[in-house]
C-alpha cells in the first residue's frame, strides 16, 4: 500500500509488512527514499534495498551499508533494521545523520528463509534452495560469500545449519547483495550487518583468528560505538577469537574488498530467550543500538 502500512515495533513482522513500509516511505518520502529491487531470491521473492539520502543520486556521499535477515530465524535483525529506517526517515531530530552520509538498508536478505520460520519452522537457519539432498534445503547465506569461501567453520553437508554451499555465491540472495555492493563500493565505507544473538559486536577476519592491518581502528571506532549502549552490554573483538573461525561470512567479504569498516553485531539476548527473543524487546533493543549509528555517522563523515 502506498497510503498506509502496518509497521510497529511491538510485534514482529511478516515480509509483507516490512515490505509495504519500505515502498510506503519511498511513496511518501519521494525526495529521500528509494526502493530498490536488486534481485529475486530462490523462490522469486524481490530483494529490496532502501536508500536513503537528502541529495540526487548523481551526488555521491559516503555510504553506509546495513543488513538484516541474513539468518532467517535472527527476527530481532529484520526488526532493527526497520526501527533504524524509521529513525533516519520520520525523526527529524536525527537528520544531521544524513548531512554528510547517504545509507542503503537491506531489512531482509533472506526472505525465504525469513518467511519459513513465521509459517513452518521457527528456527529455521538457512535460506531455502535446493541441495543435492533432496530432504535438505538451504545454504548458510553467512558462509557462503566469496572470501576464504569453504575454509574453517563451514560443511560440505546439505543438512548442516553450516552448509557452504556449491561454490561461493551460489545463493541468488547473496550473489545479488554483493553485486550490489561492488556496484557502490567506491562509495560503501562501512558495512554493517545485523544478527542474533550474543551481545557483540564482531571484527574480521573470520575465517581464522587472523587480524586486518588496521584492526586497531576498527576496534577503537566498535569499541566507541558500543560505549554508547546503555542497557545492552556488548563484548568487543576478532569474530573468530571471540565465537569461533567461520570462513565464508558477509563481513569478512566486505573487508576484502577494501570497505574499512566492516563489522557483524549480534543483538540481543545472550541466551536466556535466543532466537526466541519476545517482541517486547524490540524497542528496548533498537532504542540501545541506534546511537551507536550516529559515532559511525561521523566517523565516516571524516574518511
Ligand atoms: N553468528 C555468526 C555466524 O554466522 C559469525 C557468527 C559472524 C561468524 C561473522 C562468522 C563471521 O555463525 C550467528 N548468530 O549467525
Ligand atoms: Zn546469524
Amino acid at each position: 500500500s502506498k497510503s498506509a502500512h502496518n509497521m510497529n515495533w511491538t510485534s514482529y513482522h511478516r515480509l509483507a509488512d516490512i515490505y509495504d513500509y519500505m515502498s510506503y516511505l519511498a511513496a511518501t518520502y519521494p525526495s529521500l527514499v528509494s526502493l530498490i529491487n536488486i534481485g529475486s531470491s530462490y523462490e522469486k521473492r524481490p530483494l529490496y534495498v532502501l536508500r536513503i539520502s537528502n541529495s540526487s543520486s548523481l551526488c555521491s556521499k559516503p555510504v553506509i551499508w546495513i543488513d538484516g535477515g541474513i539468518h532467517a530465524r535472527e527476527w530481532i535483525s529484520p526488526a532493527v533494521t526497520t526501527y533504524i529506517i524509521k529513525q533516519l526517515v520520520e525523526v527529524s531530530a536525527n537528520s544531521k545523520m544524513l548531512f554528510d552520509v547517504d545509507w542503503y538498508i537491506m531489512p531482509v536478505m533472506n526472505p525465504d528463509g525469513y518467511e519459513y520460520t513465521h509459517v513452518y519452522n521457527r528456527l529455521w537457519r538457512k535460506t531455502r534452495s535446493m541441495t543435492s539432498s533432496p530432504s535438505c534445503r538451504g545454504v548458510d547465506p553467512n558462509r557462503n560469500f566469496g572470501f576464504k569461501w569453504g575454509g574453517l567453520g563451514t560443511s560440505t553437508n546439505p543438512c548442516s545449519d553450516i552448509y557452504k554451499g556449491t561454490k561461493a555465491f551460489s545463493e541468488p540472495e547473496t550473489l545479488a547483495t554483493s553485486n550490489f555492493i561492488l556496484g557502490k563500493a567506491n562509495q560503501i565505507k562501512m558495512y554493517l550487518t545485523l544478527h542474533s544473538y550474543g551481545q557483540s559486536a564482531l571484527i574480521p577476519w573470520g575465517y581464522d583468528v587472523a587480524y586486518p592491518n588496521d584492526y586497531n581502528d576498527m576496534l577503537a571506532l566498535a569499541k566507541s560505538a558500543v560505549s554508547k549502549f546503555l542497557k545492552y552490554k556488548f563484548s568487543v573483538g576478532n569474530s573468530a577469537a571471540l565465537y569461533y573461525p567461520a570462513a565464508g561470512g558477509s563481513d569478512d567479504w566486505a573487508k576484502s574488498i577494501g570497505i574499512k569498516y566492516s563489522y557483524t553485531f549480534e543483538l540481543a539476548d545472550t541466551g536466556t530467550y535466543g532466537f526466541l527473543l519476545p517482541a517486547s524487546n524490540i524497542l528496548p533493543v533498537a532504542q540501545d543500538f541506534f546511537p551507536a549509528l550516529g559515532v559511525f555517522a561521523t566517523k565516516v563523515a571524516t574518511l
